[in-house]
């Protein structure tokens, strides 16, 4: 038997036999478009021209191609706010970041501060909107509600700030605390918008894993990438990662929020699925880590290709940070599959690199596939398999692209 085919490859947090729960019977259509919508390609400030979902506010997707990088570059790095009021403008000589709530010293520091006074770390991390991918979930015969992104919200970065832990300490974290709140210095349009508040417990925030970041790839941040200071935390998906981080509030008690409580939340069960088109008023949970993914970043879809030629398939894989242990290769739309070379390790938290040379000998339309396992022996469903959310978040199902060789 195909190992890849085989159901107990599937590790925790994937998705068991959801292909009997998802049948055809029951799996029910919320949108259903007879085309697809092709945004326009525009520059914004900092950015090469990328894909506009929206302008207002920005979101902007990074082409495929992308992900024949193992680094992106950062005027290509796709861009996600949810709110309409952005500065467009910040001095560091006024910027101060609020250390507060249940605190021994409240502090105020700037940038220079954090600089100076703290010891710098440096990850090279991938950051992954919840929501990316979320258009293929349609494809599967089971649309979700939000953005319908492609793979391009999605980008990995080399990082440099300070530990969140670090500043905490310095304010010295009373017995008392329970949660960390953070929040950016955006503005919604009106004042009875949540505002974009994201919380975590203690533990994690004082885990030493979080960046309080002030370079992405060796730069400053893009404005829109959240100039002068964002959250980075690395193996989780991008949600709480929050942008032109103003305040860090240390509080005794949860608060609720939208964006907490309804926003990036999956249900509360083990396959975190529910069949496509029941009841949203299932039991939630925030989305956490990231699942196991591989995206291919060349050849793109329909591109021709003339026979003979030695093609370079590329593109990339990561998971939450156990590490990709390989990443297989299909050229006849999932019949056969092969391993790809894995190339160089940027690090655990990283896009891992892969490639495959594929001198097709015939002629005809063929479709690539591309599937990851990690080392704890997590695997890509197929799309067919993968577990169904009202939201669409975590779509990691296997890739494909189709070319032509002529
Ligand atoms: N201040 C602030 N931070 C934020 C957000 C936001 O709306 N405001 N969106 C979050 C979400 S959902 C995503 S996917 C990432 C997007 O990061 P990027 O725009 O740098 O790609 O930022 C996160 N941090
Ligand atoms: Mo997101």
């Amino acid at each position: 038997m195909d190992p890849l085919n085989r159901r107990n490859f599937l590790g925790a947090g994937l998705i068991l036999g959801a292909s009997t729960l998802l049948g055809k019977e029951t799996s029910q259509k919320i949108v259903t478009e007879s085309h697809e919508f092709v945004p326009p390609t525009i520059a914004f400030p900092e950015k090469k021209p990328l894909k506009v979902i929206s302008d207002r506010p920005p979101l902007l997707e990074s082409p495929r191609d992308i992900f024949t990088r193992a680094i992106t570059p950062n005027d290509q790095f796709f861009v996600r706010w949810h709110m309409p009021d952005i500065p467009t403008y910040i001095d560091l000589n006024e910027f101060r970041l609020q250390v507060q709530g249940a605190v021994e010293t409240p502090l105020s520091l700037s940038v220079d501060d954090l600089k100076s006074k703290f010891e710098p770390v440096e990850i090279t991390s991938v950051l992954q909107c919840g929501g990316n991918s979320r258009k293929y979930y349609a494809a599967t015969g089971q649309a979700t509600h939000g953005v319908q992104w492609g793979h391009g919200a999605m980008g990995c970065a080399i990082w440099k700030g300070v530990r969140l832990k670090d500043i905490l300490n310095r304010a010295g974290v009373k017995g008392s605390a329970r949660f960390v709140g953070v929040n950016g210095l955006e503005k919604p349009a009106v004042d009875e918008t949540p505002k974009f508040f994201r919380e975590m417990e203690i533990d994690e925030a004082l885990s030493g894993e979080i960046i309080v970041a002030y370079s992405m790839n060796g730069e400053d941040l893009p404005y829109l990438n959240g100039f002068p200071l964002r959250l980075v935390i690395p193996g989780h998906f991008s949600d709480s990662w929050v942008k032109m981080l103003s305040e860090i509030t240390v509080m005794d008690q949860y608060r609720k929020s939208f964006f907490m409580d309804v926003a990036y939340t999956v249900p509360d069960n083990d396959c975190e699925c529910v069949i496509s088109g029941s009841d949203f008023e299932y039991k939630r949970k925030p989305i956490a880590v990231m699942k196991v993914k591989s995206v291919i970043g060349y050849p793109t879809p329909n591109t021709i290709i003339k026979k003979g030629s030695r093609v370079k398939v590329t593109g990339v894989a990561f998971d939450q940070g156990k590490g990709i242990k390989e990443v297989m290769i299909s050229v006849d739309g999932g019949k056969s599959w092969s391993p790809t070379a894995l190339e160089k390790d940027y690090g655990k938290f990283a896009y891992r690199p892969w490639t495959f040379v594929w001198e097709p000998k015939a002629k005809g339309e063929y479709t690539i596939m591309v599937r990851a396992i990690n080392r704890i022996g997590n695997i890509q469903p197929l799309p067919e398999d993968i577990g169904w959310n009202a939201g669409g978040y975590q779509y990691n199902a296997v890739d494909s692209v189709n070319v032509k060789i002529v």
